[in-house]
Formats: structure tokens, sequence, C-alpha cells
């Protein structure tokens, strides 16, 4: 069966600074708390990779810019690095800093791509981290400053800004379960810090409209238990619909506010939370939760090494315990693939944000792809983006306002505590050479964003 999508519909990648730029230390870019997370924690990263090289995004962007061109993209989602712009976080700006994202941004409607420019992916200045980071209330300050500078600066030629790329998963990983940085296990600052991220993102939409990233896993009960269906309900609560209703509506799910506040545990903070409406939302989607009630304890673990016999696990302690679906078709990181998910919530979002243009920010599948003879044979790449366009496509028909599909990722990159073998891009990165090779589904995707049409699997 062929399915068609409308004629206006954004094909495209997405990517994001530190996981593509390298140049850390060229033409006046400030350290970022990531650069030094790795130097520092070699342990916890996947043979010990740094984002210092990264792809050379950052020397190579012309040709990049040509590559979406001849894979058929329409749009293209990057985000702009905060210490490139402000080294200090604040205070002096790095002209040189702009005018890299101004080229960037010319050279792409140049070619009738329009840019959706995420301001924040994870790459906060060091020095702000060094003064508290997101848990510090003058973090929100300084990014409005950021923020505003860029909407004054690049705003005559960019329509699509997000704010925050997924302050769900950068507060868990970076306060909870430790492994991102600033590397704590502290459920306190963990939720100040998502409060100051929720306000930093509502502040900066008063300054100009703008969309947001949002990570969401559906949960689903393990069993049909009461017990479970409890946990899943919790888990719900506390990953995805403490930042969904956030965002959309500027306050907290009534039920969570009163189990925080009995633990002590709501964030104490001179910036309340406010609403404004969102120009889009994003939604980053990988993989649903299975969940299971009973957790004895915090435990956390992350496959990083693509070893298919290593599980991912994450139990938070009296509220639920993320377990496997058995019937389910997993990556070799663990990753549970499941498109059918993707349909019900992007219907779910469209119930909760009712007139939100909604756009997949992110979805695809990291994998050890090889290049054999010239070329790299991801048909499992086209399995999964196809299986999930088709998914989209499917809330589109039950009335979804789905404007458009980012595939994770234009290119292989610095999949953070991954490293370089968890691959993503339609173009393959020679590491040595970083020589850039398309894909076999980036020859596939370049049709499909081309006719807009796609042989439904
Ligand atoms: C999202 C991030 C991306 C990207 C992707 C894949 O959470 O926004 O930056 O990395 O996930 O995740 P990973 O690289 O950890 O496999």
């Amino acid at each position: 069966m062929k399915i068609t999508f409308p004629n206006d519909f954004h094909w495209g990648s997405a990517t994001a600074a530190l996981q593509v730029e390298g140049a850390t230390d060229i033409d006046g870019r400030g350290a970022s708390v990531w650069d030094e997370f790795c130097a520092r924690n070699p342990a916890k990263i996947f043979q010990a990779a740094t984002p210092e090289r990264a792809c050379e995004h950052y020397y190579r962007w012309e040709e990049d810019v040509e590559w979406m061109a001849t894979l058929g993209h329409t749009s293209y989602r990057f985000s702009i690095s905060w210490p490139r712009l402000f080294p200090d976080g604040k205070g002096a700006l790095n002209s040189r800093g702009v005018d890299f994202y101004s080229r960037l941004i010319d050279r792409l409607l140049q070619h009738g791509i329009e840019p959706n420019v995420t301001l924040y992916h994870w790459d906060i200045p060091l020095p702000l981290a060094q003064q508290g980071g997101w848990e510090n209330s003058e973090t929100v300050s300084a990014f409005l400053e950021y923020a505003d500078t860029c909407y004054r600066l690049l705003g005559d030629r960019v329509k699509l800004w997000s704010t925050i790329n997924e302050p769900a998963w950068t507060t868990l990983n970076g306060y909870l379960t430790g492994l991102h940085p600033p590397g704590k296990t502290d459920r306190k600052a963990a939720l100040l810090a998502a409060h100051h991220l929720l306000v930093a993102h509502h502040e900066a939409c008063a300054i100009t409209p703008s969309g947001i990233a949002l990570n969401l896993s559906p949960v689903y009960p393990a069993t049909s238990s009461q017990a479970d269906t409890e946990a899943a309900r919790r888990a719900d609560l506390i990953l995805n619909e403490w930042f969904l209703e956030a965002v959309i509506r500027g306050s907290y799910p009534n039920e969570l506010v009163k189990l925080y506040d009995t633990l002590g545990l709501m964030p104490e903070s001179p910036w309340p939370l406010r609403r404004t409406e969102p120009s889009f939302l994003g939604i980053n989607y990988y993989y649903p939760h299975h969940a299971r009630a009973g957790a004895a304890g915090t435990t956390f673990h992350i496959n990083n090494t693509g070893n298919p016999q290593e599980d991912c696990k994450f139990s938070l302690e009296g509220c639920f315990e993320l377990v496997k679906n058995p019937k389910g078709r997993y990556t070799d990181w663990a990753w549970e693939i499941d498109p059918e998910t993707l349909t019900t919530l992007l219907q779910r979002v469209a119930r909760q944000a009712p007139g939100i243009d909604l756009y997949v920010t992110e979805n695809g599948i990291g994998l050890p792809d090889r290049l054999e003879n010239g070329e790299v044979d991801d048909q499992p790449r086209i399995d999964f983006v196809s299986q999930h366009l088709v998914a989209v496509h499917q809330a589109m028909e039950n009335g979804a306002p789905v404007k458009g599909y980012y595939m994770w990722s234009l290119m292989d990159n610095f999949s953070w505590i991954n490293g370089y073998k968890k691959r993503y891009g339609f173009l393959y990165i020679d590491r040595e050479t970083m020589k850039r090779t398309p894909k076999k589904s980036a020859h596939w995707f370049a049709d499909i964003a081309r006719s807009g049409c796609l042989n439904s699997p």
C-alpha cells in the first residue's frame, strides 16, 4: 500500500552541536560541561571517546549542507553551541560563533532547507556549570541573555526555534543516574534543575514563540495486575507528564506535587513556572517502557557497549521498575523497537495540546554499521524508519497535526556515553578520514522526501 504525506511536510534529520561540530577550542569557543566530563571520566564513556573531533562539522559544514540537499531534506534540525557564542556563559559575545551559525543558516536557506534551531542541547558552558549549573537560578538569566541574542541576530531567518532538548532525559541522567554531567544522584537537585530548565523554556518562549523537544516514552504495565498498572502510571507521571504538563499548562501534575511535597522534594526557586504557548511541540521518540511494581531499591544501568546480551536497567525505590518486554524486538543497545507506540503517543499529545503543531524532532536507530566495498547496507534502519513513518502517517490520519519528521541523525556522531560505536546517521563517518559516505538508507530516504510517498511495509 502506498501512503502519501502532505506537500508541505518537513523532511529532514537532526544533529546537536556537541555531537557533530568538533573544533572545541577553535575561534573563541569556551569549554562546555561535556568536554570536561569526558576528560575527567573516561571510564564512563565507551572507549573513552571525547567530542573533541566529533564529525568536524565545524569545518565541513558546506559539504554537509550539500549532502542534506542531495538527501532531499526540506528542513534540518541542529543546535547552537552556547559556549561558542558565550565562552563564559554570559557577558562577552564571541562574534565568530555567531558568524558560523549565520553562514550555516544562509546556506541552508539557499538550498530551500528550513532551519529548525535548538538553543540548548545539553552543552552548558563550563563556567556556569561550575557555579551550580541548572540548580542555580542565575543560569536561567544567563540562558535568557543567550536566547535573546540568538533570536535577535538570527531570528530574521529562523522561523522554527526550540528552546531545550529533552529536559527529562538530561535531568534523569545528570541528577539521578549520574551517567551524564554533572554526575549527581540527588532527587532534590534533579527536581530543581528540571524546574529551571522548564522555566528557561517558558521565559524564552515569552521573548520569541518557540517550540521544545521532549523525550517521551509511554509506559505500559508489565502485567495486568493492579500493582503494575499503578507502577506504570507513576512512571508515566514522573518521566513524561511532569514535563509535558509543565510545558503545556505551565503547572505540574497535582498527584505528583502532593507526593514530592511529602518527600520534601518540591523545587524552591525565585523563578515560578509560568504558562506560555509553545509554537510547536517536538517529540523525540525512540522506545516505550514497561513497568512493574515492587522496586526495592534505586538502580540504573545503560547498555553503552552494544553487546546484545546486556540489558538496560532502571528502578526507583518504592515507585517502579522498568523491565524488558518479553515479546519485544530490541536493538543491540537494548532499546525496544515499537513503532505502533509512536501513533498512540502523537495522538495523546495532540489531545493534550489541541491546536499545537507537532513535529517528530528525533527518531532513529543506533546500529554497528560497517562500510564494506564502499557501501553501508543498513536495511534495519530502512525498516525502522519506514515503520515509524507509517506510524506517523496513521496518527495524522487520526487527526494529529504532525508537520514533519527528523531522523536522528544526519551523520554518525558522538553518541554521548556510547562514544562512536553506536551509529545513527544517514551518512557514515570514517573516524580516521572523516569522509562521509551515504548509507543505503540515505538514498532510500531521499526518494521518499522528494516524492512524499512511501510504500507501506
Ligand atoms: C536523544 C538525544 C540525542 C541523541 C539520541 C540518541 O536522547 O537528544 O542527542 O543522542 O537521543 O541517544 P544516544 O546517542 O544516547 O543513543
